[in-house]
């Protein structure tokens, strides 16, 4: 079993960043059947300098029989933004859908909390697997739900996205994260091969996921001010959201 490494940036984060990125790992490692994923080299632990602060970025990345690429990355800039940042990418030849996650804050607070099963077949509706045990967790309540953008019709109609008001809220948000995790790792693991024709509707589904992401332009302008637009975009398309091939 491949051990994870305990510790690091998150640290000195968000006490929800910390907590999150414990909990994925964690459900990682119960579930799946973990490997190394290589990412480009000089991409894995990053630090710059933005607007006089130090930037820094920590990449975890692995990979299984089910999911091409597990992606965990928490960045912190000085103490003006925190951010955990979590994509699964299914392989191909599986009916299965995108994990995503995303945590935003800064001086002490998080802004932006989003989390998502993202549907990628052709009808861009969940397996049943997956609504009906959704449907049946608590309902949590938030005071303050966020607007998606444009870029954002991936999601699937279970999408949370909210500013957490709260230590309560901030707990709702990791419990129904969590919970998605749970829902989502038990279901991968036991998942057999789509057929072929299936298998190149979900090519195009991930395609289509990954190129409406690379549209965010508050992500994009975090790096470009950080890293300069080339390095901005060469991170965005080769390892937040690399095209799957
Ligand atoms: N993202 N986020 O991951 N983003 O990566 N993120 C922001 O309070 C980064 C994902 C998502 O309102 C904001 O307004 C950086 C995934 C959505 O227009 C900032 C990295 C998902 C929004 C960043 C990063 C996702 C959003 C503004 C790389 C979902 C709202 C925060 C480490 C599955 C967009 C705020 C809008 C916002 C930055 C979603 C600063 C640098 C996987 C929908």
């Amino acid at each position: 079993m491949l051990t994870i490494p305990t510790g690091s940036l998150r640290e000195q984060q968000h006490p929800l960043v910390h907590r999150l990125a414990d909990c994925i790992e964690s459900n990682w490692q119960q579930y799946l059947d973990l490997s190394p994923y290589q990412l480009p080299d000089e991409l894995g632990y990053v630090e710059g300098r933005l607007e006089g602060e130090k930037l820094t970025i920590e990449n975890r990345c692995y990979q299984t029989p089910q999911f091409r690429k597990m992606h965990l990355e928490l960045a912190k800039i000085g103490k003006k933004l925190d951010i955990l940042h979590c994509v699964m990418f299914p392989r191909p030849e599986y009916a299965l859908p995108i994990f995503g996650c995303d945590l935003v804050g800064g001086k002490g607070r998080i802004s932006a909390a989003i989390a998502d099963l993202s549907p990628v077949n052709s009808d861009r509706i969940l397996p049943n697997a997956y609504r009906h045990q959704i449907k049946e967790l608590p309902v949590h309540q938030f005071k303050e739900h966020r607007p998606l953008p444009d870029w954002a019709d991936i999601f699937s109609e279970f999408c949370l996205f909210i500013r957490p008001n709260s230590l309560e809220e901030e707990d709702k948000f990791f419990s129904w994260g969590d919970e998605l995790l749970k829902i989502h790792c038990s279901y991968a693991a036991d998942t057999l091969p789509a057929s072929p024709e299936q298998q190149a509707e979900i090519l195009a589904g991930q395609h289509y996921y990954c190129t409406k992401q690379q549209q965010n332009d508050k992500t994009r302008r975090v790096l470009e001010k950080a890293f300069g637009v080339e390095w901005a975009e060469r991170y965005m398309t080769s390892v937040l959201f690399d095209l799957p091939t």
